[in-house]
């Protein structure tokens, strides 16, 4: 008979949005609840560029969560970015990694970088001081095709980035296709990715399942059933440098149902069942802690969690809404539950 519990180290979210204000304090205890720590995405409006701002913001969460869950703070990159900056915010403990946006790929990234030599003197002091690099892995050309923007973003962005600079640890986040994983596993202990659910469990069909789905839409937008099927395969892989990121990105209601619906999943509430439930499905349980609680540690130099949780396999009814959001599986039942 198929286990009852799966026990394992406690896990981490490698790229969550917890937003600020009322939504942080509506969202930010889903993410507590799941996970020791989480890698806070850094594009509020306006994007957190400097490090005072970040300590300020690192306190609002911790205010807006129970004690025991750390919030890693990461710093928002833009043509104007000072390198000494970015290395005193790393010195100082204050952040873990510095993002990438390309201007104008994904919510609030306006203030993004929009050539990627501009900020070629800060790359290189990040890889004096082993400081990460996460990249939202699109390019923003209105002429490329938008389920080709991460492919063509290798090809033209990510390999230059490589090869110049070797010694750099770079995250490619929220990887949606078969390039990508085939890339990443190919790259070598310097590069890794994350992958969020609704990459694990959604092609783009959901999109458009029988009508218009704003609440399946997130950037990178969802691809073709092959691709799914290669993310699958490499995130259960048990390969080392792919880990969990759940990117859960809320907006409300209103801002997803509209004319022009926010890009953004919010999955935070059971993301651990549904990373579950995959692994499951690929007969690979045995590799879901590598995933979600170990390798993104080892890649980013933590230590590992000491305390642990434990999964029942009993459904998981996830609501409709939850909080007036709605969530990732809204009223889908899952296999696995977790304990709390
Ligand atoms: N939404 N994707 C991302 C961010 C957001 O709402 C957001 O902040 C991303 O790629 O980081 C997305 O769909
Ligand atoms: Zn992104
Ligand atoms: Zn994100």
């Amino acid at each position: 008979m198929a286990s009852q519990t799966l026990t394992i180290r406690k896990p981490d979210d490698w790229h969550v949005h917890l937003r600020d204000g009322e939504m942080l304090i509506r969202v930010a205890p889903y993410t507590a609840r799941q996970f020791g720590r989480a890698i806070v995405m850094p594009n509020l409006a306006p994007p957190v560029t400097s490090v005072e701002v970040a300590r300020e913001y690192r306190k609002r969460i911790m205010a807006a969560t129970v004690p025991g869950f750390t919030p890693l703070m990461t710093c928002y990159l833009t043509d104007q970015t000072n390198p000494e900056e970015i290395a005193r915010g790393h010195g100082e403990g204050v952040w873990i990694a510095a993002k990438l946006y390309p201007a104008g790929a994904t919510t609030n990234s306006a203030s993004g970088v929009t050539d990627i030599r501009n900020i070629y003197p800060t790359l290189a002091r990040m890889e004096q001081t082993g400081m990460v690099l996460c990249v939202h892995g699109e390019v923003t050309d209105p002429d490329v095709d938008v389920f080709d923007r991460e492919k063509v973003f290798i090809e033209r962005t990510l390999s230059r980035l490589v090869r110049d600079f070797p010694a750099l640890k770079i995250v490619l986040e929220h990887i949606t296709t078969a390039e990508a994983a085939e890339f990443v596993q190919q790259g070598g202990v310097n590069i890794a990715a994350t992958v969020t659910p609704q990459h694990l469990v959604i092609n783009r069909n959901a999109l458009f399942k029988g009508g218009l789905r704003p609440h399946a839409y997130c950037l990178p937008v969802a691809k073709r059933e092959e691709h799914r099927l290669a993310v699958r395969r490499f995130a259960t892989s048990g390969a080392s440098n792919v880990f969990l990121g759940t990117d859960s990105a809320p907006h409300s209601r209103e801002a997803k149902e509209s004319a022009c619906g926010c890009a953004g999943i919010f999955n935070a509430p059971y993301a651990l069942e549904s990373y579950a439930a995959v692994f499951e499905e690929e007969d690979a349980l045995d590799r879901f802690e590598a995933f979600a609680s170990i390798n993104g540690a080892r890649f980013y130099g933590l230590p590992l969690n000491d305390e642990t949780i434990t999964l029942e396999r009993m459904a998981t009814h996830v609501p409709e809404t939850i909080d007036g959001l709605v969530p990732f599986q809204a009223g889908e039942a899952l296999p696995w539950s977790l304990l709390t």
